[in-house]
């Protein structure tokens, strides 16, 4: 009984920060010097301070609730491949950081953490986009991969062909988003952290006083 209560609480806060996620998702935007499939937003921020609080699984659970919350409420402009990709991209970088950081959880394990994930995350997305989410999206709107390419040519006439796209573009928009939602989280992981632990330390209490 009270290990379902502590469960429905962290249930609640799950759910909390994941629908918080889904309505910073809905700010995301396009930044000039990338391709417009790419879009920045800070709704892997919720996914960040609750994958620092509970764990990195936890973590990944808001990331896909976020993704499906997206898809359910504003639709998909890119037959799902932009939230398949945010998805595994993001629950890459909130993984990672929170393995570090649970090791010991300290401001400057935090540090490591979060540039940890970002270097994971921005090494595998590149990855990731070079060998499946470029091809496919291209297929999925029936044009040729250089057609995406041209996307990237038209801002930075040094990207010619996939790779160069990969290394000079979607390489660094992770690196960016990374550090940006890095830096937000190190600003209000302090002051957001005792709110969602304190919660579940007055629910133990008042557990405690109604069933004592
Ligand atoms: N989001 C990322 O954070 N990193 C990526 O490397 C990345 N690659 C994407 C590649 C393609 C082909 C598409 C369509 C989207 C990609 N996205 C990526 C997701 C995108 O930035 C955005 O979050 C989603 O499309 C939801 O609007």
């Amino acid at each position: 009984m009270k290990t379902s209560k502590l469960n429905l609480n962290k249930q609640i806060k799950l759910a909390l920060l994941a629908a918080m996620a889904f309505l910073l998702m809905l700010f995301e935007i396009q930044v000039p010097i990338f391709p417009s499939f790419l879009k920045i937003d800070l709704s892997d921020l919720p996914a960040l301070i609750g994958a620092f609080a509970f764990g990195p699984v936890e973590g990944i659970i808001i990331e896909f609730f976020k993704n499906l919350l997206f898809v359910v409420f504003k639709g998909t402009q890119t037959a799902l491949v932009g939230e398949i990709a945010n998805f595994f991209i993001g629950g890459l970088l909130v993984s990672t950081s929170a393995l570090i950081y649970n090791i010991n959880k300290t401001r400057k394990n935090a540090i490591i953490g979060l540039i940890s994930g970002t270097i994971v995350m921005s090494l595998v997305a590149g990855l990731l986009n070079y060998f499946v989410l470029v091809p496919v999206y291209a297929k999925a709107f029936g044009a040729p991969v250089s057609a995406i390419v041209g996307m990237g040519s038209k801002i930075n006439s040094n990207i010619k062909d996939l790779s160069s796209l990969v290394i000079l573009s979607i390489v660094p928009f992770n690196i960016l988003k990374g550090f940006v939602v890095s830096i937000v989280t190190l600003g209000i992981y302090k002051s957001v952290s005792p709110i969602i632990h304190k919660e579940a330390f007055m629910s133990k209490q008042s557990f405690a006083k109604k069933h004592m």
